[in-house]
């Protein structure tokens, strides 16, 4: 499902792109096989844990919010995931970040995918798998533009694309009362090394 957005961005939408059997092995396999750390972010001028886990992929290194993720080889799971996406967009992704959301107390800040080494307007893809979670798609300026709220399921694939990253910020929020687990993967294709 395509939604439009303002200015020449938009999200395509699958909620159930994977099948539940599917998702069940990519979520339990990507558990195992990845490799989880729990990173310290500065905030206003304090140090403090990255509010959930990542772990990433890819042959470049991502230089994204402060840090840098050097190169690592994809995992057989996020491999073929991988390949999966990059069919379905029609995108020569070469990277996924991983963030583990360990309940609804775990969350993601409103930002945009906006480094240089993603070039201008890239495209980028998100699969969903687990504890159901909202991920809210604001405009940067108001004026006239519509948020949107997306509730991202078990096996869920989004894709923001047109010029997403330029007049838009997205982010999990905190959602108490979430208990399960949520594991996300972002595919983008980084243009060079950092
Ligand atoms: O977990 C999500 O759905 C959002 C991930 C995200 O925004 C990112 O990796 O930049």
């Amino acid at each position: 499902m395509r939604i439009p957005l303002a200015s020449g961005a938009w999200l395509d939408y699958d909620a159930t792109w994977l099948s539940p059997d599917e998702a069940d092995e990519a979520l339990s396999a990507l558990r195992d096989e990845l490799t989880w750390e729990q990173r310290e972010i500065v905030l206003f001028g304090r140090r403090i844990l990255q509010p959930r886990f990542i772990a990433w992929a890819g042959d470049l290194g991502y230089r994204y919010s402060g840090q840098t993720l050097e190169p690592r080889a994809f995992t057989p799971t996020a491999g073929r995931l991988l390949a999966r996406v990059r069919v379905q967009v029609g995108a020569s992704f070469n990277h996924v970040l991983a963030n583990r959301y360990r309940s609804g107390d775990d969350s993601m800040g409103l930002h945009a995918d906006d480094e240089p080494e993603l070039g201008p307007d890239p495209l980028v893809a998100i699969v969903s798998l687990g504890a159901a979670r909202r991920l809210v798609v604001k405009p940067r300026r108001k004026e006239g533009h519509e948020r949107q709220d997306l509730e991202l399921g078990h096996g869920a694939l989004l894709v923001m694309g047109g010029t997403c990253q330029r007049h838009y910020v997205h982010g999990v929020p905190r959602q108490a009362g979430t208990k399960g687990e949520r594991i996300s993967l972002t595919f983008r294709r980084l243009l060079r090394a950092p």
